[in-house]
């Protein structure tokens, strides 16, 4: 027989490591003791992270289960992909194992307590606060849950050692200068009687082709290193995966155990140049990534987080920071074949715990590292290995002084030497990373020179400054510190597919203002070498439960939208990061003009020059100028058709305009949104216009715009009641003679709290009068009464006019309104 053939057949037969995933558990909770039966992946926070109260359940849940075992001779472990955060499982009632930390892998041996028949496994599970488990505190929600697949293992007594949650294999691929390899492998086996073992080492190239193949004996340690002539590379563009195989055989031919995992040679460098991979320069370019999605929380299936990566390769990035945690194993692999080159870290984020809380937190630190790094070291994606974001946030937040804040920088310093030192202690060959945010107290206390890589988090043109500060301030680090390659690991905006503006501004949650922001970064990172990457903050809108964005709990900050709908700024990155595929596609915003002009500034996102059809004309033929070609349509008819062409004349996307003028002659209806700029889509698709667009609507100059970044409650139309105008004396809007429907809509926006990212806001919610008020509606009396904080009002009245709705303030107090919906009767 082939001797290939038979290698084939050796290694297709049946693996012994046997998995079996265990999906349905019985779950109980402190807070809920009545068991009911759930299905993997599962969190118990999926409904209240999202609800109107403040705060989510942070407590221990409890998952039992029970398992037939009929073969003892097996050796069993049961293997958690990750559970957050803190977990004590039990076999038959007896402690089998624990494990700190909610996003690493784990693996707990069974054999102390298995017996034949039945054995019930028993999880315990708490998510709540533990000042010695990192992240201490972040921005995204710590859901509970046993939030990943869950598996029961059995394995022949000779097997492949179990550490750090993997199995221990060890694989290096090096190149040389002329591009030859070398792998270098080592590996443990757990071979408690001494038996004489058989090790068949095989390495595939990316047809399958099999290239290398050795057979080596040994007992319980192995090492060994062999050449790979001129390998196919692995990088984004080409990402050549071999497989390297491992099996173990006891009496010469019998297969106890079997590893295999895809490898990629590459050979990569990071220096104020730039980053060079394969021995050429590649700026990195993509986004960060959180893995919870709308309605699940962190409990998503595998294959819906493998779209993320599709999304995140198919926008043309190149780059990867898996923020602010390790992911699931499949995603690594993904990244492995799609070509992603990963920034993975683990939470340690805002802050480092002082005091008795130290020596545990920085264990269980260290130990998550090591898994960290045990679990994805095989990884070709895995290059930069990060250990802490914006670790001072909190300490500067807080404005701790003195010994105090002495105590806090020897502690976080002390941790970041010793991470920095095990990381490269791991993995000599990677590169080290820390993501900081934009305040010099970094540089002042050295710990910016610990990392071989510096991340910015930079927020200009958001939480600080302008869009175009973001230069200078990197040219004035950059004169610094000229040695030091940096990237910007955190930049973005939060926008809402729901606000749209033609005045975009900071803070208005409009994507017209995500786009500027975005433009305004990618040039300003382009002209720059030093910077050698920069990762988009962030991939997908996401959860935060303390948050009130424009929604609720939610960092709005991606650039797809929570439910992974693309917003048109996913669509811009492909079209500046894609030369390849052309394409053109509208920039959605308003399905209806509404406006007595009938002038409208079409925006269409491409990477070609396009031909502008309105209603059947050609009007326009244009090239984009940084991804997006601008034009100015004068609408014909109420419902307009829009067509875009290549120069071939295909027809890359098309669309219907409707044209409303705000006089009541075609709508009968109109939504104001006062204190914005941007015009909002309601949850009844009604678009409210901001009242600089009404031409007919006088408001009283003492009015003055406010806003507010807590949600208010029983509503999905936060925004409309999140800005205001105050102090308001009388607003007029000119209409056709008739009865209307007039609704008022009020709220309390009390004073919201600043959150640690908004440092330099000067002040977050400006608050409005907590009193009740008496309104004129063209004559009529309306009594507002005072809301509970965040909380709003609405009042409807019929009223007839003679050419306007007035409001007026009566007995001359000011008011407070965050908008009006007029509606005619007649
Ligand atoms: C940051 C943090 C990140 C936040 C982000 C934001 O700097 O690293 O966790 O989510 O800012 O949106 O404020």
């Amino acid at each position: 027989m082939h001797r290939l053939f038979l290698l084939f057949l050796l290694f297709s037969s049946v693996a012994p490591a046997q998995k079996k995933e265990l999906t349905t558990w019985r779950f109980s909770s402190e807070k809920n003791p009545e068991a009911m039966q759930v299905q993997l992946p599962h969190t118990w926070n999926v409904q209240d992270a999202f609800d109107d109260e403040p705060g989510y359940w942070r407590g221990k849940g409890i998952y039992e289960k029970t398992i037939q075992v009929n073969d003892t001779s097996q050796v069993y472990y049961l293997q958690f992909g990750g559970a957050n955060q803190d977990a004590k499982v039990y076999m038959n009632n007896q402690l089998v194992g624990e494990h700190k930390g909610g996003y690493t892998a784990f693996q707990v041996p069974l054999s102390s307590a298995v017996k034949p028949g039945e054995n019930k496994i028993k999880v315990e599970l708490s998510n709540a606060h533990n000042e010695t488990i990192p992240p201490l505190d972040a921005d995204f929600t710590f859901y509970g849950g046993l939030y990943r697949k869950v598996w029961l293992v059995a394995e022949n007594k000779v097997h492949f050692r179990k550490e750090y949650g993997t199995d221990k294999v060890k694989i290096s691929p090096v190149l040389d200068e002329n591009y030859d390899a070398e792998v270098k492998l080592s590996g443990e086996i757990e071979n408690p009687e001494k038996e004489k073992l058989k090790l068949k080492i095989s390495l595939f190239n990316p047809e399958g082709k099999e290239v290398y193949s050795e057979e080596k004996n040994t007992a319980e340690n192995f090492s060994l290193n062999f050449p790979v002539e001129q390998p196919a590379l692995w990088s984004p563009a080409a990402p050549n995966l071999y497989k390297l195989k491992i099996a173990i055989f006891k009496d010469a031919s019998s297969l106890v155990d079997s590893y295999e995992h895809n490898i990629g040679f590459r050979k990569f460098e990071a220096a104020v140049e730039g980053f060079q991979l394969n021995g050429k320069e590649l700026k990195l370019i993509g986004v960060n990534r959180h893995q919870d999605w709308q309605g699940m929380g962190n409990a998503v299936p595998v294959e819906m987080q493998l779209q993320d990566m599709v999304k995140i390769k198919e926008m043309g990035a190149n780059f990867l920071r898996l923020a602010h945690y390790p992911q699931d194993q499949a995603i690594y692999k993904a990244a492995d074949s799609l070509g992603l080159i990963l920034w993975s870290e683990i939470p340690v984020v805002n802050k480092v715990p002082v005091a008795e809380d130290y020596k545990e937190y920085e264990k269980n630190v260290l130990q998550m590292q090591r898994e960290h790094i045990a679990q994805n070291y095989n990884h070709p994606s895995f290059i930069f290995i990060g250990y802490m974001n914006e670790i001072f946030i909190r300490m500067v937040f807080d404005n701790a002084e003195g010994q105090e804040k002495q105590n806090i920088i020897d502690h976080t310093l002390k941790l970041a030497q010793k991470l920095e030192n095990l990381t490269l202690e791991l993995a000599p060959e990677h590169i080290t990373v820390m993501a900081i945010h934009g305040n010099q107290i970094y540089n002042q206390t050295g710990i910016t020179d610990l990392p071989m890589v510096l991340g910015w988090n930079l927020y200009y043109g958001w939480y600080d400054g302008k869009i175009e500060d973001l230069g200078g301030f990197l040219d004035m680090e950059h004169q610094k510190f000229p040695e030091r390659p940096v990237i910007i690991s955190e930049y973005g905006v939060g926008a809402d597919a729901r606000l749209h503006s033609n005045t975009p501004e900071k803070f208005d949650f409009s994507e017209e203002y995500q786009l500027l922001y975005h433009q305004g970064y990618l040039e300003q990172v382009l002209a720059r070498d030093f910077v050698i990457g920069m990762t988009a903050w962030n991939f997908a809108d996401f959860g935060s439960e303390f948050r009130g964005d424009a929604m609720p709990h939610i960092n709005q900050k991606g650039l797809v939208n929570y439910d992974r709908s693309p917003k048109n700024i996913y669509y811009w990155y492909k079209s500046m990061l894609r030369p390849d595929e052309k394409f053109s596609r509208i920039y959605r915003d308003l399905p209806v003009h509404i406006s007595s002009s009938a002038g409208k500034e079409l925006k269409i996102i491409s990477n070609q020059e396009v031909v502008i059809k309105l209603n059947g004309e050609k009007v326009a033929e244009k090239i984009p100028e940084d991804g997006v070609v601008k034009v100015n349509l004068e609408l014909t008819k109420a419902s307009n058709k829009i067509e875009i062409l290549n120069r071939e004349g295909k027809i890359e996307d098309e669309m219907q305009l409707v044209w409303q003028k705000p006089d009541f002659s075609a709508g009968d209806w109109l939504g104001i949104n006062f204190g914005s700029n941007t015009y909002f889509l309601d949850d009844k698709d009604r678009q409210w216009l901001p009242a600089s667009a009404l031409k007919t609507l006088q408001i009283s100059e003492s009015a003055k715009p406010v806003k507010s970044s807590t949600n208010i409650r029983n509503t999905k139309n936060d925004p409309l009641f999140q800005t205001g105008i105050t102090d308001v004396q009388n607003i007029k809007i000119k209409v056709p003679e008739g009865d209307y429907n007039v609704r008022l809509l009020f709220a309390n926006l009390g004073k919201d709290k600043k959150l640690a990212y908004e440092l330099n806001r000067k002040s977050a919610g400006t608050g409005t009068s907590t009193d009740g008020f008496e309104l004129l509606l063209n004559g009529n009396k309306i009594k507002v009464s005072p809301a509970p904080e965040f909380h709003f009002v609405e009042k409807t009245l019929q009223v007839k006019a003679e050419g306007n709705i007035e409001i007026q303030a009566a007995k001359g107090t000011a008011f407070y309104i965050g908008g009006i919906a007029l509606q005619k009767l007649d």
